[in-house]
């Protein structure tokens, strides 16, 4: 049995490749993809999905545009990405786009795919939550549709990855850019698996994961990824701010196979406001989230790399 997934994504590398290797899952049927501009510019990162679904896909998609904005932007060095992803020779070679853009907004178009799935869909979201949150507002009736909420998001540790004027630091960039998107699913009903700074810390870009790639870029799909990881900068000396890690492909990778990753229940809240917003943080009075906080590394490379070959 296939397990039916919705992919809500925000243009970054490793939302880009994440996309890739779910088109490569036999375990997974894809039912609606859409992309919200956060940690990307819109119009390459939909362009970008596009064609990745026309290179490695097969039929019957569409990708939805998110109209959603989100109250602290991302940087613009960052939002770049998805351009040089757009960009790549591997992704224009026949010339033509043929998975077209949805006529709804994204999330519209997710209320649609949900009501016209058989069955419930597990929803992956790789950016920021605004469009579940909208799409609760609009049609509360979808919760039942809704298996579980997959979401590369937050932190319980001490440290997030948020380096901005005015903020303390503790949040988890998807969950700062819209915290009261995360506030209103944090009030739903769906069960939410939280794939958090814990595990992804332990999966950074290594120059060590980038020759393994080169080494085996004779297979097409092995050298997409070598391809689009050589856009970001690796972990060398010590981590940065821009230090980029195999997050949202962590995220995706377990939805296809989720023995690689140990998980905890845990209840939480999330701070909307003030110099903590977008913080998640481990309390009794919070709702019950599934923490992955353990990822077994070398399983996970080889689990992404043997997907890539199947390209
Ligand atoms: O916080 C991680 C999220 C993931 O969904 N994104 C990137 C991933 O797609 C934001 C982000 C945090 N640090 C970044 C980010 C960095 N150094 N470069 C690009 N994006
Ligand atoms: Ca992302």
């Amino acid at each position: 049995m296939k397990k039916n997934i919705y992919f809500n994504h925000d243009g970054g590398v490793d939302d880009l490749i994440s996309l890739f290797l779910l088109l490569k899952m036999e375990n997974v049927k894809l039912t609606g993809v859409s992309v919200i501009p956060a940690d990307c510019y819109l119009e390459p990162a939909v362009f970008a999905s596009r064609k990745i679904i026309d290179r490695f896909g097969q039929g019957d998609l569409d990708v939805a545009e998110s109209n959603s904005r989100g109250k602290n932007p991302f940087p613009k060095d960052w939002r770049m990405h998805a351009f040089y992803v757009d960009a790549l020779p591997i992704l224009n070679e026949s010339g033509k786009v043929e998975t077209p853009v949805a006529e709804k907004p994204a999330h519209l178009h997710m209320i649609d795919c949900l009501r016209a799935t058989e069955g419930k869909t597990t929803l992956l979201f790789t950016g920021p939550l605004t469009d579940l949150a909208r799409a609760l507002d609009v049609a509360p009736d979808i919760e039942e549709k809704i298996e579980r909420l997959v979401w590369m998001g937050g932190t319980f540790r001490e440290a997030g990855n948020v380096a901005e004027p005015e903020h303390d630091g503790t949040a988890e960039w998807n969950v700062f850019w819209d915290p009261e998107a995360a506030g209103r699913v944090w009030e739903s009903k769906i069960e939410i698996d939280l794939v958090a700074l814990e595990s992804t810390n332990q999966v950074p870009l290594t120059v060590d994961v980038r020759n393994r790639w080169a080494a085996e870029r004779k297979y097409i799909g092995v050298d997409f990824l070598g391809q689009c990881y050589a856009m970001v900068p690796p972990l060398v000396h010590f981590a940065t701010n821009s230090t980029y890690y195999l997050w949202d492909v962590l995220t995706t990778a377990f939805v296809g196979n989720s023995d690689l990753v140990k998980v905890k229940r845990i209840n939480s809240i999330v701070h909307t406001n003030g110099p903590s917003q977008g913080r998640t943080v481990e309390t009794d009075e919070g709702r019950q989230v599934n923490l992955v906080y353990d990822v077994n590394r070398d399983e996970f490379f080889d689990y992404i790399t043997e997907l890539a070959k199947q390209a």
